[in-house]
């Protein structure tokens, strides 16, 4: 099986043995985030599908998900890098109730390389820790990640209690995750929200949104 093709057939089957080796000759025709996005992203649909068609069950998405993660882990040091960081702070969490967490590491992986500081707050986080985490670390804005279609109530509801607690105009609001729309979050979200908040739809919508906000 070709290269590439066997990268994504991994992610798939959830095969971990020899992954490092394949990695490796990969990175000698693609740069690694290219092979994120085009590869192993690509796997991760896959499952989704295969998963959410109920031909997947719940271990093997575990398994799957276990390889993403190690193949990031694996290509992330050899991503081109702005360490300068003071381009900015971002908090970034998956918010209370959702487990999902690989986009949201991507984003923090993005940013963080492009110059920003990033206080990761990890999953399943309530909007108390993560005001309180802006506020210890001072910084410019609040990321939110959620898969599941709960999350865009929390989010919805996160933000009605960022308006409450009257912090809006202190932290513009980046929200991403499968279940998001763009849509969604323009109509239904924007208008509740004193302060800004804005959908990024990938990781690099999340950098360029970020450099908006720090212009
Ligand atoms: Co779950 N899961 N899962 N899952 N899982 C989904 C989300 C689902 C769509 C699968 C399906 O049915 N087809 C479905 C949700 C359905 C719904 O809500 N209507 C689902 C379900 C049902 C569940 C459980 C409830 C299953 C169960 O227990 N019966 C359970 C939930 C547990 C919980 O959260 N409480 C569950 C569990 C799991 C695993 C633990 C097995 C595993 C997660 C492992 C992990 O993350 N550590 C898992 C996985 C892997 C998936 C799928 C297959 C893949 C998700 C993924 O990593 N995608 C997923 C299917 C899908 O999404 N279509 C699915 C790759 C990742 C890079 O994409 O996170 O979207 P994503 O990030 C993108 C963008 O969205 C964006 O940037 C990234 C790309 O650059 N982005 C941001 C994300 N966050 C951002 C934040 C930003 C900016 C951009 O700024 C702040």
């Amino acid at each position: 099986m070709p290269l590439f093709e066997r990268l994504e057939r991994r992610i798939v089957d959830g095969e971990r043995s020899g992954l490092e080796a394949d990695l490796d000759d990969a990175m000698r025709s693609k740069p690694p985030l290219e092979i994120i996005n085009e590869t192993l992203l690509s796997g991760m649909k896959t499952v989704g599908e295969l998963f959410g068609s109920g031909q997947m069950q719940l271990p093997f998405v575990l398994q799957s998900a276990e390889v993403m993660k190690a193949a990031v882990a694996y290509l992330e040091p050899h991503m081109e890098k702005d360490d300068s960081g003071g381009k900015g702070r971002i908090v970034l969490a998956t918010v209370k109730g959702d487990v999902h967490d690989i986009g949201k590491n991507l984003v923090d992986i993005i940013l963080s390389n492009n110059g920003y500081d990033v206080v990761n707050l990890g999953i399943k986080q309530p909007i108390t820790t993560i005001l309180d985490a802006a506020d210890e670390h001072r910084v410019d804005a609040i990321g939110m990640s959620g898969l599941l279609v709960k999350s865009t109530v929390i989010m919805k509801e996160n933000l009605e209690e960022m308006n409450s607690r009257g912090v809006a105009d202190r932290w513009p609001v980046l929200l991403g995750g499968a279940a998001l729309t763009r849509s969604y979050v323009e109509n239904d979200l924007t208008d509740l929200y004193h302060g800004s908040v804005r959908y990024a739809r990938d990781a690099f919508e999340g950098l360029r949104l970020m450099d908006t906000i720090m212009a």
